[in-house]
């Protein structure tokens, strides 16, 4: 079948090189068909682009990459569905298309999201086998499921995507994007407010982690961004990798995410000798007094890394319902005192509606604090908090260690580019 995969990610702070898509457009090429990527992120005319690319490649299926729902950001939030709807209505008025959505915005709710950009079927979770399956419903003529879960049919651990050949990275590379590579999907953590908790955890092989950064480095990308949820997993598989990429990808430089838990002191010298630079480290208040990890894994975070000359900047959420002031106090005490590269407050917490958090919230109101935003499905922006602006500068007093995200439009891992 001919496939059209449309990329509307047009949010450039910083722009992203829609990685999925490239999975995606792989496996339905190694499947013999016909793909074409409609990327729009540097676009001036978005819908006219679409409309023309349509029009000379004639589809029968479009396949849409919804990477956000909004910046996920309090101040001068940008909410992206609805220029979705209008791509989805392009699509439909430029040929007869079935139209089928796939990326990480589905997890907000993969069928309220469908409804919301009016698409004909939706993959929530991994697309790259989940969408050949699609497509052979449609080939047979048979009707396939509405919502397709991609974790019933994953990914294939030893497969090796190819690399820069459906999208181009040069207007990304000039504008300060960098290439990504995925070693491993979903997550163990069961933070309240993620839109990733405890999704299932399926690792590809090193080895094809190993090839595909070759293939990487061959186009010239030398400097890299990990786009799992989370490293620090699952210390086997990390530890297998990170010798690899030590001895066989010399002279990358990467950053990438991790939970405070677990770690121990050769996890961070086999990350620095593989080239790994910043880590950004997501802590919340509720996970650190809830359980999941204490104030001294932080401490030990932090030390062992920075002995190892790797940058850490902790994205800090704070602001749950069961939270005071004092409690928060002595969080910004700790971060004062143990002085990571540079921690990103948000002290809004955006809701999601299947989240634990998002799902005690609907229950019943919460004891303090209020509820930001009218949607019942929570895709448009719902924010949750009870700490005000000036509160949270008091707390952060005037040290520069501390920036509240989205005053500023840069993610923490580029601040220490
Ligand atoms: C790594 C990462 C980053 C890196 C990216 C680095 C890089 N060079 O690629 C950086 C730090 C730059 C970043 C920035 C941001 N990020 Co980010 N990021 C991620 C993360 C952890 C991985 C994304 C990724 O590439 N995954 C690997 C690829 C292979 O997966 P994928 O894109 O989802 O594609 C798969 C499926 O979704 C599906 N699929 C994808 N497209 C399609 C299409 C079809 C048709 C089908 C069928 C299937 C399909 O198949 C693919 C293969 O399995 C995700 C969380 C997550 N695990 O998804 C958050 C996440 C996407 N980011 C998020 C956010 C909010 C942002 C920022 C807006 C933050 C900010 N305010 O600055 C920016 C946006 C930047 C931009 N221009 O879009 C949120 C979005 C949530 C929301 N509110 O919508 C997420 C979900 C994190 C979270 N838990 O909240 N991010
Ligand atoms: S915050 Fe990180 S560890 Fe927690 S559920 Fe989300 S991705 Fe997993």
């Amino acid at each position: 079948m001919r496939v059209a995969l449309v990329n509307p990610n047009r949010y450039l702070e910083p722009p992203v090189i829609p990685l999925g898509i490239e999975y995606v457009a792989h496996y339905l090429d190694r499947e013999g068909h016909e793909v074409e990527v409609v990327d729009l992120a540097f676009s001036p005319d978005p819908l006219g682009r679409l409309r023309e690319d349509l029009d000379a490649f004639d589809p029968h299926v479009v396949g849409i990459s919804l990477r956000n729902v909004d910046s996920s950001l309090y101040y001068d939030n940008l909410f992206f569905l609805e220029e979705a709807v209008e791509l989805v209505a392009a699509c439909r008025a430029s040929c007869e298309a079935r139209v089928v959505a796939g990326g990480s915005a589905l997890l907000a709710g993969p069928r309220e999201v469908a409804d919301f950009v009016g698409c004909d079927y939706a993959v929530y979770g991994p697309g790259e086998r989940a969408l050949p399956a699609l497509l052979s419903y449609l080939e047979r003529g048979a009707e396939p499921p509405r919502i397709v879960n991609g974790w019933d049919y994953s990914f294939s651990r030893d497969e090796v995507p190819e690399r820069g050949r459906w999208v181009d990275y040069s207007p990304y590379l000039r504008e300060r994007g960098v290439a990504g590579f995925a070693s491993q999907c979903g997550c163990r953590g069961q933070c309240s407010f993620c839109l990733e908790a405890g999704l299932p955890w399926r690792p590809r092989s090193p080895e094809a982690v190993i090839r595909e950064i070759g293939l990487l480095v061959e186009k010239g990308c030398r400097e890299l961004h990990l786009c799992d949820c989370e490293f620090n997993q699952d210390m086997e598989t990390t530890k297998e990798l990170l010798r690899g990429m030590a001895e066989r990808n010399p002279g990358v430089s990467w950053s990438l995410y991790m939970k405070p838990l677990p770690h121990d002191q050769s996890l961070f010298r086999m990350l620095a000798r593989a080239g790994a630079e910043s880590l950004t480290l997501s802590v919340d208040s509720r996970s650190l007094y809830g359980g999941a990890y204490g104030l001294m894994d932080i401490q030990s975070f932090v030390e062992l890394a920075g002995r190892q000359g790797l940058k850490v900047a902790v994205d800090l959420l704070v602001g749950f319902p069961e939270e005071d002031r004092e409690r928060l106090r002595d969080v910004f005490d700790f971060f004062r005192a143990v002085r990571p590269e540079t921690v990103g407050v948000s002290f809004r917490i955006r809701v999601f509606k299947y989240t634990e958090l998002g799902m005690s919230l609907r229950s019943a109101p919460p004891p303090r604090g209020e509820l930001e935003g009218e949607d019942p499905d929570f895709i448009r922006p719902v924010y949750y908090g009870w700490l005000s602006l000036d509160e949270c500068r008091e707390l952060m007093g005037d040290d520069p260690l501390f920036r509240i995200e989205g005053l500023e439009r840069r993610s923490n891992y580029e601040r220490l580019r």
